[in-house]
């Protein structure tokens, strides 16, 4: 049988890959970026527009749907897909990293983390078989494993552990999702990922990886980044990583992060991405330019006739042809608590991102990533986005 998640090298430039990725739901062009749905919704914006914008996947939150609607609710209704009306590749984060930034009084033992639900108060328990089988009824083309996600810095020891626990409960995960023959048995086929852990220690993220690696999972995710270290850590964490993971399979740099970021990121190896930095900064008046990041509230913008930005083709700026959106009119849209504006700038957000990956991506086949990664980092400026 063909591998339903396949994926192919296209192109390399140094440590830069462009890929095709296959999955059931359609393929996926590599390094890309998948929008956030957390709770089943790309917040304000609809499946067409996401499709009209360059979105090829997007991902959903084990954590929230379990808690409401509920896993077996998403099983009634048809699936995932069938509840974000969304036909393309769907990815569900296991659910650990959540409770510990979300629930009440998350606790963690050897046999899973239990946790008070932020919606209702009720107690809860997840064991990695538990998140293995809400994924599986949720149905999206790819699950993640549960996960230890040590916030940084992080004392030597407590980081072993983690990076431990996370391997032990990967091997769980896996035994499950082997059980429940996600990849052959009837409907879509479900890939499940791995998880590295290591926090900026290149020891300890070597540690991760000897015993993920065994496990053969279909992609490996980096997570653990991203989460108080500075940027100038996490590049270097993964300078020291994507080299020990597998070529011919898909890298994902879990809720990561600002456009440098990701420039950074795929220069050295990285593949996909997700963060909900586009469209939580859309949704509070930050927009991203090829000059750096701009607040429409700003009182400069009141009687501005120009777009967000005139090269950018998104629903808002049109290239700043007929029926661009002034700045001038996002910000009053703004002020007046027009609920048209977060999402034009949500748009715009995500637009900015998935050009900005497409860009890079053309880059790498010609051969320039570094010259165009240089080129947009010096635009704007640094720091700025
Ligand atoms: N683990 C999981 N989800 C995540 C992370 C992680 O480490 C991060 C860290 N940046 C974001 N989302 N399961
Ligand atoms: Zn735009």
């Amino acid at each position: 049988m063909p591998d339903p998640f396949a994926f192919d090298l296209a192109a390399t430039d140094g440590d830069a890959r462009a890929g095709v990725w296959s999955t059931p739901h359609g393929d996926v062009r590599t390094p890309a970026f998948m929008p956030v749905g957390t709770a089943g919704s790309v917040k304000g914006v609809m499946p067409e527009q996401l499709a009209a914008i360059g979105s090829s996947q997007i991902l959903a939150n084990t954590y929230h749907l379990a808690l409401r609607p509920g896993a077996d609710v998403i099983t009634d209704l048809g699936g995932l897909h069938a509840v974000m009306s969304w036909e393309g590749p769907i990815l569900t984060d296991s659910g650990g990293f959540q409770v510990f930034s979300l629930a009440d009084l998350a606790t963690m033992t050897e046999e899973g983390v239990r946790f008070v639900s932020h919606v209702d108060g009720s107690k809860l328990f997840m064991r990695p078989e538990d998140s293995v089988d809400i994924q599986a009824k949720l149905g999206a083309d790819v699950m993640m494993c549960l996960d230890e996600c040590p916030p940084l810095p992080c004392e030597p020891a407590k980081m072993a552990d983690a990076v431990d626990r996370t391997t032990r409960w990967a091997t769980r995960c896996r035994d499950r999702w082997n059980e429940l023959d996600r990849l052959t048995a009837g409907g879509d086929p479900q890939a499940l990922f791995g998880i590295l852990q290591g926090g900026v220690d290149p020891a300890m993220r070597a540690r991760s990886a000897e015993g993920l690696l065994p496990l053969d999972f279909p992609g490996y995710a980096i997570g653990g980044l991203s989460v108080g270290e500075a940027p100038a850590e996490m590049y270097r964490t993964l300078e020291a990583t994507t080299p020990l993971l597998p070529r011919e399979k898909p890298r994902y740099l879990m809720g990561v992060g600002t456009p440098a970021d990701l420039v950074n990121a795929v220069m050295r190896g990285v593949d996909l991405f997700d963060c909900v930095m586009p469209t939580r900064n859309g949704r509070n008046g930050s927009v991203f330019t090829s000059g750096g990041v701009l607040k429409i509230k700003n009182a400069v913008h009141a009687r501005d006739t120009a777009p967000i930005d005139a090269a950018c083709d998104c629903p808002a700026c049109r290239r700043g042809g007929a029926g661009a959106f002034s700045r001038g009119t996002l910000r009053h849209l703004f002020l007046a608590g027009e609920m048209l504006a977060p999402i034009l700038l949500s748009l715009h957000n995500l637009r900015f991102y998935h050009r900005l990956l497409a860009d890079l991506r053309a880059a790498i086949e010609r051969g320039e990533a570094e010259a165009f990664a240089a080129a947009e980092l010096a635009k704007w400026g640094a720091g700025a986005n």
